[in-house]
């Protein structure tokens, strides 16, 4: 370790169920306070060609051979194991992002053992791939596809749902059968350490699950996504991370999975339900700070009932409360890091430039409690601004969101699509036809309709355009982290 810090948690990298130190340190800040929270080893090359070797032996050894059943049966072992070490869960969780503890029990640490439950489940229901094929003369051929493990998987996971993200990789790709190398975000490296140990303790081989820290380019992301001993990355993060991976990854042409970036828009029909509309899209904007790819940043909203939206919509994000994550009361955590916050903010300058109307928010709160050197921002409302608005287009990733009048359904569909992102959007409206209607046109990969976030684990999840390349759940990502081979036996 090369850093010097007062922070006295070290957080390892876990190679072949071994904690392994890295080749130097980085220090993790804690988001509400600015204050160093832990020592993070950062890994060198060596160290992940270690934890890709410990991953291609592991996929050799035994768990390369167990049947589906006991690999289900595994999965629902770390379910439990992940119920069992709830609490240090949220812990890790909340010490690395700073939202509000409630947050992580009810969403991120419940989604862990949520999702490995689900990919027990739907590996253990898979049947096969098979067609009879009729021949000339009578005769018959019987095709049938096996699935085989993708093999070593390079799993590269942010900082917004840190634990959910990766568990939403990692289930299915053990589901399957393979090996992984996991890369946990830079901002959020507890969890993922944390979790590498439960596995082991679940009864995972050494070996089947490696975490290695670092950043992306020059460092663990790029050494981990350019080895020629992986064959195949998952990724969730930026667009332009993605873009940077799928180079990195073309001249050995290993197949990629992207969950990428959106600029999710809401749209509000004057005859929907205002109650639950408002409280739904206080919810799709705010929730975790405006840090989930699925939040709404664009609100188009029929003109008839702009001004009551507008002013709903202000008082409901003026009511959140920012504060200590251990306060049952807090609503609100702050963004990830200082850089981050700084992006935020450059948005609202630009906003503030333009001449657009800040209906709430819009500035850096000062909370007092030991909190104003932590990376807090208001929510925040904008009106006035139109589409071709950099704030509008761009993706932000915190907690504000513009509201823009429209006229009619065509104008409305038109509006919410203009974008080169495609992953989510939501509908509102009593129209259930029209609901119906306008969520199909939509050009996302989930359209929500007078709701959000909302679905079944087994539904696919991902984004068009900008968004992303391919789909997760259910069947949906045991394809992504299985090979067929199809077997022809002329009968
Ligand atoms: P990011 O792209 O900056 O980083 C994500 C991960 O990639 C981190 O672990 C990082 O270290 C690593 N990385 C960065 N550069 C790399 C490189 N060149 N090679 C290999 N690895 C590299 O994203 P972030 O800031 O952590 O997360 C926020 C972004 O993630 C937002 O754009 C958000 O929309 C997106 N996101 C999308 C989804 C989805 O399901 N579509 C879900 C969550 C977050
Ligand atoms: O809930 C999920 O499965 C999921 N992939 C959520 C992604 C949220 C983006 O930040």
């Amino acid at each position: 370790m090369t850093s010097s810090t007062t922070a006295t948690r070290q957080l390892r990298n876990l190679i072949d169920g071994e904690l392994v130190d890295g080749i130097s340190g980085f220090v993790k800040l804690d988001p509400t306070t600015g204050l160093p929270l832990a020592e993070v080893h950062e890994a060198g090359r060596h160290q992940v060609d270690r934890a890709v070797a410990a991953a291609r032996a592991a996929l050799d050894g035994p768990w390369g051979r167990m049947t589906v059943n006991d690999r289900a049966t595994v999965l629902r072992r770390i379910a439990d194991a992940i119920e069992r070490r709830f609490d240090d869960l949220v812990a890790a969780e909340v010490g690395d992002t700073g939202k509000p503890e409630t947050l992580a029990r009810d969403l991120d640490v419940a989604r862990a053992a949520a999702n490995f439950r689900a990919f027990a489940d739907v590996t253990a229901s898979t049947g096969l791939d098979s067609y009879l094929t009729e021949l000339p003369g009578g005769r018959q051929a019987l095709n049938y596809a096996v699935r085989k493990p993708l093999g070593v998987v390079a799993v590269i996971v942010p900082w917004n749902l840190p634990l959910l993200l990766l568990t939403w990789k990692l289930a299915p790709a053990l589901a399957a059968g393979n090996t992984v190398v996991v890369k946990p975000s830079e901002e959020t490296p507890s969890s993922a350490t944390l979790l590498g140990e439960i596995l082991l303790e679940a009864g995972l081989p050494a070996g089947v699950v490696n975490v290695v820290h670092g950043f992306g380019p020059d460092s663990a992301g790029e050494f981990l996504t350019s080895h020629p001993g992986i064959d195949g990355v998952t990724f969730t993060g930026e667009t332009s991370t993605g873009a940077a991976i799928m180079r990195t990854v073309a001249p050995r042409v290993r197949p990629v999975s992207f969950e990428l970036g959106g600029k999710n828009a809401a749209v509000v029909f004057a005859d929907a339900d205002l109650d639950a509309a408002v409280a739904g899209l206080s919810r799709s904007t705010y929730l975790n700070t405006g840090q989930v790819c699925l939040c709404t940043e664009r609100i188009y909203v029929e003109r008839p009932i702009f001004d009551e939206v507008a002013a709903r919509l202000s008082e409901s994000a003026a009511r959140l409360r920012l504060g200590r994550p251990d306060n049952p009361a807090t609503t609100t955590g702050p963004l990830i890091s200082q850089q981050h916050r700084e992006k935020v903010l450059s948005y609202f300058e630009l906003v503030q430039d333009s001449g657009a109307t800040v209906l709430t928010g819009g500035r850096v709160p000062t909370l007092g409690d030991g909190l104003d050197g932590g990376f807090w921002i208001e929510p925040t409302l904008w009106a006035g601004l139109d589409n071709t608005h950099r704030a509008v287009r761009e993706e932000i990733f915190g907690p504000v969101a513009a509201l823009i009048p429209f006229d009619s359904e065509d104008e409305a569909v038109s509006l919410a699509n203009d974008t080169e992102y495609g992953l989510a959007a939501a509908t509102w409206t009593r129209d259930l036809t029209r609901g119906h209607r306008v969520a199909q046109r939509m050009n996302v990969g989930m359209s929500w309709v007078n709701t959000w976030y909302l679905r079944d684990l087994r539904s696919p999840f991902g984004g068009m355009g900008l968004s992303g390349v391919g789909r997760e759940g259910g069947h949906h990502s045991l394809e992504f982290y299985t090979e067929p081979t199809n077997v022809c036996v002329q009968l």
